[in-house]
């Protein structure tokens, strides 16, 4: 089942509305086949893994798939959980149900009604954590929110004068990169597109196209049409969120972008977030300055903490990664876990997952 994991890793962030699930395939102790989801979401793993093999090389295997096999027919005519059931694979490890109405329980359904054997609920934590995004968006109605931050070592995310060019090395920059073409979408705010001209874009050679959905926070639709995000997008890969009425500032905004209104200021948020879930969004990756960052992180809405921690020390020139938290004790203070850490030369790259 690890392996399946690694698998359905390697298509996270290029499965489009999908789920990116992976599979392996065991027979006499060796695995003679592995498949993960497609780019842009089909065909799904298992008929990846089902297409290349023969029946004979199918007969008597076993199975392991990182989610419950889908139960609806997709354009080949039949469902995954069809195929299986089908292939003469003798039994199946599947780690996480599908939450998905069409699938939930009703692929593991159609499989008892054949011969095979079940183990579901394999690994299934493992599996949670692998299919985050997912999972976060059917049971709550919202993406799972990564935001990230280049900071010196000393939590700095610029100087004070607001240069923040190089605080991180080019190795960090490239797995910031690398953070993009994983996620579904990735969000800021007008003052960072009118501080960095931010292209939002994956620029690591050959990932480009699992560039993330650009969403841009500018309640006042203050950017003019200027900014490089505007000349490199259109409505179907920008979104601009906002809460003006101003029709002058509607009509003058760029063509270029998705313009959503949303009305009630005091969830503007969590409505935003809502709204990104409706679009399938699983993952979402926030590259923010302090302002944003503290009012999202404050607001309960990030699940974690992508750090790139340089070598350099900035001391009280700098600007903090977060503002006040008005805490009156240690022990009121927001808690993170390590999940994974990587070293790049002399960055370090912290991913803590709020707790
Ligand atoms: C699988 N294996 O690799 C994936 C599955 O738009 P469709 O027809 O592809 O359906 C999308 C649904 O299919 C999605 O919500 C989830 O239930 C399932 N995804 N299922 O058996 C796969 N990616
Ligand atoms: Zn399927």
């Amino acid at each position: 089942m690890g392996q399946a994991f690694l698998e359905a890793h390697r298509a996270l962030g290029m499965t489009g509305i999908n789920p990116n699930v992976g599979c392996v395939l065991v027979k006499n102790n060796f695995i003679i086949a592995r498949a993960r989801t497609s780019p842009g979401g089909r065909p799904h793993a298992e008929e990846n893994l089902i297409s290349k093999l023969t029946k004979t090389e199918l007969k008597g295997s076993s199975l392991f798939v990182t989610l419950e096999p889908c139960a609806h027919k997709g354009k080949n005519g039949t469902s995954c959980a069809d195929l299986i059931s089908k292939s003469g694979i003798k039994e199946i490890f599947i780690s996480n149900h599908d939450p998905d109405p069409r699938t939930c329980g009703k692929g593991l359904e159609i499989l008892r009604k054949s011969k095979i054997k079940i183990k579901p609920d394999f690994l299934i934590n493992e599996g949670k954590d692998l299919n985050i995004g997912y999972l976060t968006n059917f049971s709550s109605n919202r993406p799972f929110v990564t935001i990230k931050f280049a900071i010196s070592l000393d939590g700095k995310i610029s100087l004070k004068n607001k240069n923040s060019k190089w605080i991180s090395n080019a190795l960090s920059r490239n797995f910031g990169h690398m953070l993009r073409a994983q996620s579904d979408g990735i969000l800021t705010t007008n003052s960072t597109i009118k501080e960095d001209n931010s292209k939002l874009t994956c620029r690591l050679n050959g990932l480009e196209k699992f560039s993330p959905l650009k969403i841009i926070v500018d309640r006042g639709l203050k950017l003019n049409n200027d900014y490089a995000i505007f000349k490199n997008s259109k409505k179907e890969n920008l979104i601009v969120y906002h809460n003006t009425n101003d029709q002058k500032k509607i009509k003058n905004y760029s063509k270029n972008a998705d313009l959503i209104y949303i009305k009630n200021k005091k969830n503007f948020l969590k409505l935003i977030l809502n709204d990104l879930a409706n679009r399938k969004i699983k993952n979402l990756l926030i590259e923010s300055g302090t302002v944003f960052s503290t009012e999202i992180i404050k607001a309960n809405l990030v699940d974690q903490i992508a750090f790139f921690r340089s070598n350099k020390i900035i001391g009280n020139d700098g600007l903090p990664f977060i503002n006040s938290l008005n805490l009156k004790s240690v022990s009121d203070s927001i808690n993170t876990k390590v999940i994974n850490f990587r070293v790049f030369d002399n960055d370090i790259y912290e991913l803590r997952r709020l707790t």
